[in-house]
């Protein structure tokens, strides 16, 4: 496995558990009421967007692993994904819930669970995950009606929802959970960019910089070309592309001085929405 950030800066990110503990509560109350585990995970960084606490929690449930906001992730590294996963015989899925792409596969696995497992009463599936990768859309979608509550930031689902499918599947919406720290720099800086961890926690100057370098590194054309800034081989460091693109956007302060938090969330933003390109943070090699 390669990660394709490979910087070793340190960015200050805590936030406070609290609630996270209380979901994991929640959570935990419901597992045995549960036939299977649909963990989504973000497309974009298919290691770095899973919670390895959940896999202790939920050891004895069958889980499936499904990849959402396929539509936002670099198509070369999915299909390298697809491959590794189908090696290795896992089973796994990539999906848009918003164009509901693969949707019907993951619909035709829960109406089939019954029968393959023998289990005489509907299927009940819990939808875990951390904040912000579209636990809430993905439901929604799945049963075509808006009964889940959605928004791009972490923190839109505060409790559990029982969601009825057509057929005999009942799906329950959860509160996302990230684990209580991070393991290490360049998983802070693909969760912040991705949207699943609060804004408000983060110096996002900081977080705006290092994304920066990881795309000057990983999808340089693509930096280049949303922020019209000039070949970036030829930038010495990532603050002169941070100052370049403040500067092409015209984000200046009384006096000239870049307006460095406005370029910050301009970045952020754009990117947690796919405008700079489809990106991903892991690759399987
Ligand atoms: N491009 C794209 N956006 C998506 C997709 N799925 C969800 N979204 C968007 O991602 C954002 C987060 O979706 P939610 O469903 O609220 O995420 P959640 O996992 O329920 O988040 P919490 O409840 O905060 O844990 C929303 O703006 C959705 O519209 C997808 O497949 N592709
Ligand atoms: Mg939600």
């Amino acid at each position: 496995m390669t990660d394709n950030t490979g910087n070793n800066t340190t960015l200050n990110i805590q936030w406070y558990p609290g609630h996270m503990a209380k979901a994991t509560r929640l959570i935990k109350e419901d597992i045995k009421n549960v036939d299977v585990i649909i963990k989504l995970l973000d497309a974009r960084a298919v290691l770095k967007s899973e919670n390895k606490d959940f896999n202790k929690i939920f050891s004895s449930k069958k889980t499936i692993n499904v990849y959402n906001k396929m539509d936002l992730a670099d198509e070369n590294i999915t299909k390298k994904w697809i491959t590794y996963f189908k090696e290795n015989d896992i089973t796994s899925f990539f999906v848009d819930s918003i164009s509901k792409k693969n949707l019907n596969l993951i619909l035709n696995y829960l109406n089939s669970f019954k029968e393959n497992f023998r289990t005489n009463r509907e299927t009940r599936a819990m939808v875990v995950g951390i904040p912000n990768v579209g636990k809430s859309q993905f439901i929604n979608s799945l049963t075509k009606k808006s009964n889940a509550r959605t928004g791009n930031k972490p923190g839109v689902t505060m409790s559990k929802q029982w969601i009825k499918v057509k057929g005999e599947v009942y799906l329950l919406d959860t509160p996302g959970i990230l684990p209580p720290k991070f393991e290490n720099i360049d998983d802070a800086i693909a969760l912040a960019s991705i949207g699943s961890v609060k804004d408000t926690i983060l110096d996002r100057e900081e977080l705006a910089l290092e994304l920066i370098k990881f795309l000057m590194k990983n999808y340089p054309k693509k930096l280049q070309e949303r922020y019209k800034l000039n070949n970036i081989d030829e930038y010495e460091q990532a603050i002169d592309v941070y100052e370049d693109i403040g500067k092409n956007r015209g984000f200046l302060l009384k006096g000239g001085d870049i307006d460095y938090l406005r370029t910050a969330v301009t970045v952020l933003d754009e990117f947690k929405n796919g405008e700079i390109g489809r990106v991903s943070f892991d690759s399987p090699r």
